[in-house]
């Protein structure tokens, strides 16, 4: 009886019979030898179909045969160290589930990135995609096991948020229908102009907050899930809806916060290069840069990184926040991540702690990535005092009612405590070292995309 077996597991099977049920990618033919290029979503491999070895009717089936057919087909496993995947499938039997419209959208022709993405639904099965998805669940679990091992729990903050995190000008409002219609015609009543209606809420931009209300029940916490910025700029960095895990732990301190993300991105590189070898090679990534990632990171105040940027020849102001193209300098000047610690107040969050010596610089840090890559890791020491913060708020010009849940957690038992924002795309962005963040999701969405 043949076994069904799965591509990635070939290697145990040679010179036996098996059945593989999947989708032909490629065909190419040579006279009485049909090659067809398999996949079943766990790899892929080359099944040669000769008119010798087939009944006729078999043959005539890989003869009819067109891009993107799904099959079951049956034949015998073969060591083939010609082929870039080790192994071929003598094929024996062959059966069309569904034979695929001639032409498939994506050919093996280059196609622009807008052509692309309008066909995402279909993009997603070509070789690339597979790997970078891959390493992307890969990369969830990682950090999911890396964070439980260390002793921090999962809570799942919300996504309908009352109030901004991360600056009022990227909020996402989003309406409520009460007067739903029922029925099958559910469109939004001509009645309800979302633009007019008071939001209800608005998106999540990140979780940070909630955790730091957790941190009082679980000392150390964090979330991950997805979170969603209107963003206003086009750039190779942003999408509107990315992936972020946040974490917080109380009685954390800020030196103590940097040593942490250090070990967190140094295990989740080290995890890539262990586990994930076939889709790296998939991408053609060179992998010695990733082997560098060791600590210690280098560690740059804000004031030492401008001085740095103008002998780099950049012409950034003193005062300014650091934009892409500075990012890039850097990180194409240093061979391994850098920590970017101590931003004035003027560009950072109303939550961080100030500098005890500079009352104009926060306790924050960026985490840059190497190769050009710019920030993935944002993080800081938190403000634990109530009279301050509540400074801060006002400072801001946010209204501290609609935060007097934030508040309440520092009038009740406060601790000093950190935590950090790593964003999933961007981090993903750097290890497949890929052009644009938009191939590190399976279905992005940006200031000028949101379908399919
Ligand atoms: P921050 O705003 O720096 O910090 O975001 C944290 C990380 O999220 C990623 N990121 C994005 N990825 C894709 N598209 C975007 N538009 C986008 N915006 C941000 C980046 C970034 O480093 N709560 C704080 C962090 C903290 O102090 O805990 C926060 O959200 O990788």
């Amino acid at each position: 009886m043949n076994t069904e077996f799965l591509i990635k597991d070939a290697k145990n099977f040679v010179n036996q019979n098996v059945t593989v049920r999947g989708w032909v990618f490629n065909k190419r033919s040579s006279g009485s030898i049909i090659f067809l290029q398999i996949r079943d979503g766990s790899g892929f491999i080359q099944t040669t179909v000769s008119k010798k070895d087939v009944p006729a009717e078999v043959f005539g089936q890989a003869h009819e045969i067109t891009d993107e057919s799904s099959i079951v087909l049956t034949g015998t496993i073969k060591a083939e160290p010609r082929s870039p995947y080790g192994f071929e499938i003598q094929a024996k039997d062959l059966k069309i589930i569904s034979l695929a419209q001639a032409e498939f959208p994506i050919a093996a022709k280059e196609h622009g990135i807008d052509f692309l993405l309008s066909w995402r639904h279909l993009w997603l099965r070509s070789p690339r995609q597979w790997a970078i998805l891959r390493i992307r669940s890969r990369m969830m679990n990682a950090i999911n096991d890396f964070l439980q091992k260390e002793g921090y729990l999962r809570i799942d903050s919300p996504i309908l948020t009352p109030s901004a995190c991360e600056g009022t000008t990227t909020l996402f409002p989003v309406p409520y229908l009460p007067a739903w219609p029922d029925g099958d015609n559910q469109t939004v009543p001509s009645w309800l102009n979302p633009d007019q209606t008071k939001p209800y809420a608005f998106l999540s931009q990140s979780g940070q907050l909630y955790l730091e209300a957790a941190i009082a029940a679980h000392r150390k916490v964090y979330d991950f899930g997805p979170t969603f910025r209107a963003e206003k700029s086009k750039t190779k960095r942003h999408l509107t809806e990315f992936w972020m895990m946040d974490a917080e732990a109380a009685f954390m301190d800020f030196e103590e916060l940097l040593g942490f993300e250090e070990k967190m991105i140094c295990h989740l590189i080290q995890d890539v290069l262990d586990n994930c070898r076939a889709e790296l090679q998939v991408l053609e990534r060179d992998v010695k840069p990733l082997e560098k990632i060791q600590p210690p990171f280098l560690r740059l105040t804000y004031e030492e990184t401008l001085k740095k940027l103008k002998e780099l020849g950049s012409d950034i102001q003193d005062g300014e926040d650091l934009g892409n193209d500075d990012e890039t300098t850097l990180m194409t000047h240093f061979e391994k991540p850098l920590f970017i610690t101590r931003f004035p107040s003027a560009f950072k969050a109303f939550y961080f702690k100030r500098d005890k010596e500079k009352e104009n610089l926060t306790l924050s840090n960026d985490l840059l990535a190497s190769e050009g890559y710019g920030e993935i890791v944002g993080g800081g020491q938190r403000e634990d005092d109530y009279e301050i913060l509540l400074k801060r708020f006002r400072e801001a010009g946010l209204n501290e009612n609609d935060y007097g849940w934030y508040l309440d957690l520092r009038k009740y038992g406060s601790v000093p405590h950190s935590g950090f924002g790593l964003g999933l795309e961007r981090l993903l962005a750097w290890i497949c070292k890929l052009e644009h963040i938009r191939e590190a999701i399976p279905f992005p969405r940006t200031i000028y995309r949101f379908t399919p």
